[in-house]
């Protein structure tokens, strides 16, 4: 009796226990069915579909179309009166999607052009107004939720319809902005996002665009995102809420900005990100709305190697399809969807779930990752089939345990060692030419013999440097040289950072029972003397400048152009220009530093620039591409040096940074008080 209570006891504390864990678990990750699905549908949907990229004869456009052909607006509304897609079946959509193995649709609420597909009520300029009459959000959204499909919104900020928002397009001088109210446009954004959370059931992602124009504040991001947050906790927000977007790359820059993953757009980051969420979106031919003649669709398996290429770097896959005036997808579209879902019939485990591949390269193909009880499941993504039947996992410390093809479970593969390397015995064929995916079960956390990591602020110094090295590996020594010679079992142990007083190649390698277990890691880091001041006698505050105009993909050589005008400035601004499209600035004059040290400048412009120090170049960032910063690094001795600063503009949003950061000194904007001529 009494022991019989005592387990009683114990039970109910650990159901306890267990469901208060559980709990926990769920609010804090409100990402984890996101990070499980990996694959979704995007869908580009509009007014746009109906001339399909055509207008005037020129056919290459598609959702930008209103503004690409320079459309007036009461033009463009009146393809309300003809959105009549009778043949839209959200079912249909959704099977579709879920054949394909997708686990979420992204759909257009609202895109640059301000139609709403949904029944709002604060606009007429919705899908109640077309002859259709019927709320296509709400029939997608229903037949989601009965299919167990997340559905998420994506949803403009630009809107080139609302007469509050602001700018308006500069081709578009009949539309007049007197009256327009920027923060009565907020308003009205956030009544139909409150419907769009509200009115539609389970809502997962809010996916915004058009942040990028020069209206939209890191401040309204964060405003935005907390208002969403409070409505509701679970809903994931990508990174266009706010101002963190980093170029077309889409991940999010260094700081505090609002969103919840990176949207890198069209690409496929290099390597994958730790600790960071993103989704790659991209098109399956060359526009994201329906466009007739565009046949440029990528094959299946171009997209089937990008869900695996994108998974095993641990980022999700939004691809989208661009419907047709009546409701259907486009065939090359649907073709293409079937028989990514034939190969992910087969092989999604290997994408469910995944975390991104231990390996920094295979030749052959992919891979991806899994926990499970007897240590790590790696999914072998075999793009190249070997020619010799040996499948060679380079750099491996694990102890195998099995290997079979996930096509075919019954059939175990012989895996052996040789050296640092894991050899599997393949059947002749591939089973699937575009990605057959072998398993290889392993014991432990993966033990990859990735070199370890040398880490320092930078790499040039003037007095000391201290360099860290770092492996996530456990059961291993770092052992290391600062003299160019090789690591070996009889080089120090690194236990602690170590001081640079000199010149020197640091070269580091992972030990174990006093055998290498990595390939070297060498860096080289450089004592360099400060660059002398100019002796400046009479100096005024302001910087001077020369204004030029031009349409230019690059930086110019603006020593052979003539300028419009030039003078000084108290700052380095744009706003002294004359037209906000096809300019470019030259600033130059000296800056004064403090103290004598390693300066880092930085340039962050829309479009190009680049800064040059007493005639170096120490900042590269030229070509057209929106807010990017880039950086570099030059010692300087206390007192005034020559600076010089190219910038130029051609189209769209325009906006030029320029900052540094110094010894004691944290990184700013440059200030009046730091400029002369
Ligand atoms: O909805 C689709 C496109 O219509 C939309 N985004 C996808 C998902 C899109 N809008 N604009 N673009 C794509 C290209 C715009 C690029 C630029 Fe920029 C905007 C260049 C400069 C500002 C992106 C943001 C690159 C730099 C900043």
């Amino acid at each position: 009796m009494h022991n019989n209570r005592l387990y009683c006891l114990m039970i109910t504390f650990l159901i306890l226990l267990l469901s208060v864990s559980g709990f926990q678990c769920q609010k804090q990750d409100n990402m984890a069915w996101w990070r499980e699905a990996r694959f979704g549908l995007f869908i580009h949907w509009g007014l746009y579909a109906i001339p399909a990229g055509e207008w005037d004869g020129v056919t290459s456009y598609a959702e930008w179309i209103r503004t690409n052909a320079q459309i007036p607006v009461d033009e463009y509304d009146k393809f309300v009166d003809q959105f009549n897609p009778v043949n839209y079946d959200a079912e249909a959509w959704v099977r579709m999607a879920k054949d394909a193995g997708m686990k979420y649709i992204t759909i257009t609420s609202k895109h640059h052009d301000g139609f709403c597909l949904f029944d709002s009520e604060y606009t007429d300029y919705d899908v109640m107004s077309t002859p259709f009459k019927r709320d296509i959000l709400k029939e997608l959204a229903d037949a989601c939720h009965k299919a167990g499909i997340k559905i998420c919104w994506y949803h403009s900020i630009m809107d080139w319809h609302h007469p509050d928002y602001l700018p308006r397009r500069s081709w578009e001088t009949n539309r007049s902005s007197e009256d327009a109210d920027l923060e009565r446009y907020i308003a009205h954004m956030k009544n139909q996002l409150e419907e769009l959370v509200t009115n539609y059931g389970d809502i997962g992602v809010l996916w915004f665009d058009g942040e990028w124009e020069e209206t939209w504040t890191p401040e309204l991001g964060w405003d935005l995102y907390h208002y969403l947050k409070k409505m509701d906790p679970d809903l994931i927000i990508n990174n266009r809420v706010g101002k963190g977007r980093s170029g077309m790359a889409g991940l999010t820059k260094e700081g505090e900005y609002a969103g919840d993953f990176g949207t890198p757009e069209q690409e496929i980051p290099a390597t994958g990100l730790p600790n960071l969420d993103w989704e790659t979106c991209m098109t399956m031919n060359d526009h994201w709305g329906w466009n007739k003649i565009d046949k440029n669709w990528k094959s299946t398996e171009d997209l089937l190697r990008k869900l695996a290429d994108i998974a095993s770097k641990g980022g999700n896959f939004l691809l989208n399809v661009g419907p047709k005036p009546d409701g259907t997808f486009p065939q090359e579209s649907i073709d293409r969807l079937a028989a990514i879902g034939d190969w992910m019939d087969v092989n999604g485990e290997s994408i469910y779930g995944t975390k991104a591949s231990p390996f920094k390269y295979l030749e052959w193909g992919r891979c991806t990752q899994k926990s499970v009880w007897s240590g790590t499941r790696l999914y072998l993504h075999v793009f190249n089939w070997p020619m010799d039947g040996k499948l060679v996992i380079p750099g491996i410390y694990n102890k195998a345990d099995n290997a079979h093809l996930l096509g075919d479970p019954e059939t175990a593969l012989d895996v052996t060692r040789q050296e640092d390397a894991l050899i599997i015995s393949m059947p002749d064929a591939a089973l699937d030419p575009i990605n057959t995916v072998v398993v290889l079960d392993v014991k432990g956390k993966p033990d990859i013999g990735n070199r370890p990591d040398i880490h320092a602020e930078q790499n040039l110094f003037m007095d000391e440097l201290t360099v860290e090295i770092k492996s996530d590996r456990e059961d291993i020594q770092i052992r290391y040289t600062t003299d160019g010679m090789p690591v070996t079992a009889k080089s120090p142990v690194y236990t602690a950072p170590i001081t640079l007083t000199s010149s020197v190649k640091v070269k580091a390698r992972c030990f174990r029972d006093e055998k290498p277990v990595s390939g070297t890691a060498e860096s080289f880091f450089e004592k360099v003397a400060p660059l002398k001041s100019i002796q400046a006698r009479k100096v005024n505050p302001g910087i001077r400048y020369k204004y030029y105009h031009g349409n230019w993909d690059a930086l110019p050589n603006f020593n052979k152009l003539k300028s419009e005008k030039s003078g000084v400035t108290k700052s380095i601004t744009v706003s002294i220009r004359e037209q906000v499209d096809y300019y470019g600035i030259v600033f130059e004059g000296f800056i004064r530093v403090p103290t004598t040290g390693m300066y880092r400048f930085y340039t962050e412009s829309d479009d190009g620039s680049c800064l040059l120090i007493d005639g170096r170049h120490i900042v590269e960032n030229d070509g057209i591409h929106g807010m990017e910063e880039q950086g570099g690094l030059i010692p300087l001795e206390a007192g005034f040096h020559n600076i010089r600063v190219e910038f130029f503009e051609r189209n769209g949003g325009d906006d030029l940074i320029v900052s540094l950061k110094g010894p004691d000194m944290p990184k700013q904007t440059l200030t009046k008080d730091m400029l002369f001529h």
